[in-house]
């Protein structure tokens, strides 16, 4: 079988823009009396922007205390926050092995989609400057069920019309890993906390087309990797 796609996760696996959510996150829960720090923030990563509200409400025991207006209110004041931090984002943001490993996919004809849950995701490849490698990127706002459901990265296949099981995911979190799964798709995982990943990486260094390719002749052993 073939490997036809490679759709990629953003936040941790492209760059890391989870500083730049915390630091959002924590000047705006300081605001309404709630204290978070990089430990509590794990929790956040891969969450869309209303359920990490909510986590962040629930672990300051103010679950109850704002209205729907409240927290849409409190949310885009944190989306502002972070979008204007989003401007220091250069193409040497891009994680180590990221922008080798999209030439070389390129080069060999596979698809590269995006299945970020960011509703920021087209600004900040823009930022990075690599808008133009990705052939299709998942609309995060037409999204219903985020991570782990495989509805992002489902629409990321339909998008780029390719099967599940000609694709690879890569995620750097649990719910990501768990909706690359549950989608048919075969999973990277990076970083070393993860489980269920077919292949875990500790880091996007060692995410190359070598790695992308034993690794796919290991699942489908009789295979030609790239399109003919
Ligand atoms: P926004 P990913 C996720 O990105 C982040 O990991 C998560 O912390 C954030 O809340 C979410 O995007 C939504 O981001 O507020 O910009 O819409 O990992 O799915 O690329
Ligand atoms: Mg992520």
């Amino acid at each position: 079988m073939k490997l036809d796609a490679v759709i990629f996760d953003l936040d941790g696996v492209i760059t890391d823009t989870a500083h730049l959510h915390f630091v959002a996150w924590r000047e705006v829960a300081q605001e309404i009396g709630i204290a978070i720090d990089e430990t509590f923030n794990e929790q956040l990563k891969g969450i869309s922007r209303m359920a990490s509200l909510q986590r962040i409400l629930q672990h300051g025991g103010k679950a109850e205390q704002f209205s729907a207006a409240d927290c849409q209110a409190i949310a885009e004041r944190k989306n502002a926050r972070y979008v204007a931090s989003l401007a220091s984002l250069t193409p040497d943001s891009i994680l180590p092995g990221i922008t080798e490993l999209l030439r070389d996919l390129r080069a060999r004809g596979v698809r590269i989609g995006l299945a970020s849950v960011s509703l920021n995701a087209p600004t900040i490849l823009n930022a990075l400057g690599i808008s133009s490698l990705f052939d299709y990127c998942a609309d995060a706002s037409r999204v219903v069920h985020s991570k782990p459901d495989p509805e992002i990265f489902l629409a990321a296949c339909q998008g780029l019309r390719v099967s599940p099981k000609q694709a690879i995911g890569i995620e750097d979190a649990q719910a990501g890993i768990q909706a690359i799964n549950a989608s048919g798709m075969a999973s990277i995982g990076i970083g070393a906390d993860l489980t269920g990943a077919g292949l875990l990486l500790p880091s996007t260094r060692e995410l190359n087309w070598q790695q992308l390719e034993a690794f796919w002749q290991h699942l489908h052993p009789a295979s030609a990797t790239v399109k003919e």
